[in-house]
């Protein structure tokens, strides 16, 4: 299996400077000394500054997202159909109306959303009008029709394929979708009191009863507040990096994983480094994980 490592450095989805250089920080840390050999690199293209306009009161900066989500659809349904397992980063999370989308493509799939917050918001609930809180709804077909539009008219995901980990910051209205879509979230309580091991297994059962693959997106908020400065939106009471490693090796080392996506590091907010070093840390653990299953089946 042969990896496919995808740089987005988006930052239009929320407002501030610094988020689309969290994959080329990765690559200043040595990301490249990490990815196997035959690894196919690529940048997603993101427009200037110029061709941005500032005004979209519910949906900021929208053409700047769409722009760069409607290339990362494509590229992603290439990848699958070419037998690569994407590693995504980013950027910020709007930029997984793109990953959606594109997997998507090649037929249902399950989600493991690991995030502080839901992104769960359409341009009417949000309260920020910033497009990183949105991602889901778009996938589910909700919202405005230039987002649940890319990669194609259908919806992208069902409600009930997606699990929620890590959550603890939800705005009004995606708490009421939430509760009315049934979708299931396990909290940072849970992954303490019953182990990472049996919410995981829980997580990846429920998956597995109703698909037969799934991606894990993990945005870097869902740790807590005190590790990662250099993120967006820092939100307390959240992951370990013991748990939130456990989480990604669990994923990784599940067969039926098709893609993984780290999101919202940015260097420019960060504290000597450390949520960089944090999120190179994940990212070792996402590629090794995934490496020595490959190496042990091939000793057999
Ligand atoms: C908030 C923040 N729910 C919003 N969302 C963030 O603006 O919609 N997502 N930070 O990662
Ligand atoms: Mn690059
Ligand atoms: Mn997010
Ligand atoms: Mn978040």
């Amino acid at each position: 299996m042969q990896w496919s490592y995808i740089h987005v450095p988006l930052r239009y989805g929320q407002g501030k400077l610094g988020v689309d250089q969290g994959p080329m920080k990765l690559n200043e840390l040595g990301m490249e000394k990490l990815l196997p050999t035959g690894t196919v690199k690529q940048t997603i293209r993101v427009l200037p500054e110029s061709e941005i306009r500032e005004n979209e009161e519910h949906l900021k900066r929208v053409d700047g997202v769409l722009h760069t989500v409607t290339e990362l659809a494509e590229v992603i349904d290439s990848e699958i159909r070419a037998n690569r397992f994407p590693l995504i980063v980013g950027g910020d999370h709007s930029m997984a109306i793109g990953t959606l989308a594109g997997l998507a493509k090649t037929g249902p799939f399950g989600v493991i959303w690991v995030d502080a917050h839901a992104d769960l918001n359409t341009g009417d609930t949000s309260p920020s009008g910033n497009i990183h809180g949105m991602p889901l709804a778009a996938a589910m077909g909700m919202g405005d029709i230039r987002l649940t539009e890319v990669g194609g008219r259908d919806s992208k995901l069902s409600p009930n394929h997606l699990v929620y980990i890590a959550l603890r910051d939800i705005d009004e209205g995606e708490i009421n979708e939430i509760n009315r879509l049934g979708i299931k979230v396990i909290t940072v309580e849970e992954v303490r009191t019953r182990g990472v091991d049996v919410i995981m297994q829980e997580a990846l059962s429920y998956l597995r009863e109703r698909v037969d693959r799934f991606y894990i997106s993990f945005d870097m908020d869902s740790l807590d507040a005190s590790l990662v400065p250099g993120t967006g939106t820092p939100v307390d009471g959240g992951l370990t990096e013991v748990e939130a490693k456990a989480i990604l090796k669990e994923a990784m080392q599940a067969e039926d994983l098709i893609a993984v996506e780290l999101v919202e590091l940015n260097p420019a907010l960060d504290r000597d480094d450390m949520t960089a070093q944090l999120a190179y840390r994940l990212c070792e653990t996402i590629i090794k994980s995934k490496e020595n299953l490959l190496l042990e089946g091939e000793t057999v």
